[in-house]
């Protein structure tokens, strides 16, 4: 890896395109079939709840009906390779909420923006994993009351572990983005982030995306089959 010892990756949506997953904002995508104001923003969960939580039961039982993709499955091979402690420091920041970088066995993932299968008590604020459906309203494991809502960050709502990312972004030698349309903040601030400490700065999509006037490189392509060769090469160096 030759002076590439500290690696922040971003995955968006596009990285699980390929496994099924509707990414936000192609053809067909999520915010075509759903109004973004109505189904992730905390506005829209006040006023049609019922709307929301279909909308995020939908999406965790399509969970089980994918399987990780080869970019995934690279990903998790870089990762074990951080493992052995000769290396510097990966930080996967997903925009992602769904499993399939840990269902590919990657280690070190950080959901910016949540995950399906976890579950907020808006009465207490625990956490618990849960993989059922939120329609029928289930208890809190923890003080019992039928308050629970999805764990994803919605519009206005603040990111998890910014402080983590921020600390990460500083300290990056590469920054590689995969899979995201660079529309959304403060996700598609990171790369700026990244290269103002000195960072290169890498982006892997399908398309070019809103910010990549702001990568030292991109490859267009899909993340099957540049993620896979990014990461052999990043072993080979
Ligand atoms: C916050 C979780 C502050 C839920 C999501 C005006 C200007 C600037 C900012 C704002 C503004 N007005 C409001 C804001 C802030 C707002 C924002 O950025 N809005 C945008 C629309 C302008 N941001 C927020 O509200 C954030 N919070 O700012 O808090 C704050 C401060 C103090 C105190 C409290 C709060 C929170 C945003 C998080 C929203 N939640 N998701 C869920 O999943 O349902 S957003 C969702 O869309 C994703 O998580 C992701 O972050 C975002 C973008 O999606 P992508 O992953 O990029 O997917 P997309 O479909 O867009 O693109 C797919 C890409 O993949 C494409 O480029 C395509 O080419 C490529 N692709 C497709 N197939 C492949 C491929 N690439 C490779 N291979 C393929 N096969």
């Amino acid at each position: 890896m030759g002076d590439i010892r500290n690696i922040v990756v971003l995955t968006g949506a596009g990285i699980s395109a390929e496994s099924g997953i509707d990414t936000f904002r192609d053809a067909g995508g999520l915010w075509e079939q759903h109004r973004v104001e109505d189904v992730a923003t905390p506005e829209g969960f006040a006023r049609d709840p019922d709307l929301v939580l279909r909308f995020y039961d939908m999406r965790r039982a399509a969970l089980t009906k994918v399987e990780p993709n080869a970019a995934h499955r690279a990903l998790a091979r870089l990762d074990a390779t951080f493992a052995q402690g000769d290396r510097g420091d990966l930080l996967i920041v997903t925009q992602n909420v769904d499993d399939l970088h840990e269902r590919a066995g990657a280690k070190r993932v950080l959901h910016m923006h949540g995950e399906l299968l976890s579950a907020l008590c808006a009465n207490c604020a625990a956490r618990e994993r849960f993989a059922g459906t939120m329609l029928d309203r289930p208890n809190c494991s923890a003080c019992g009351v039928a308050a629970l809502r999805p764990d994803v960050v919605w519009f206005g709502e603040m990111p998890y572990q910014m402080e983590r990312i921020y600390s990460a972004l500083a300290n990056a030698d590469l920054f590689v983005s995969i899979g995201t349309s660079g529309a959304v903040y403060p996700a598609a601030g990171f790369v700026q982030e990244a290269a103002a400490h000195g960072a290169r700065t890498l982006e892997l999509n399908l398309d070019p995306s809103e910010g990549s006037r702001w990568f030292d490189e991109h490859r267009h392509g899909p993340a099957g089959a540049l993620v896979p060769a990014w990461v052999d090469e990043v072993l080979a160096g």
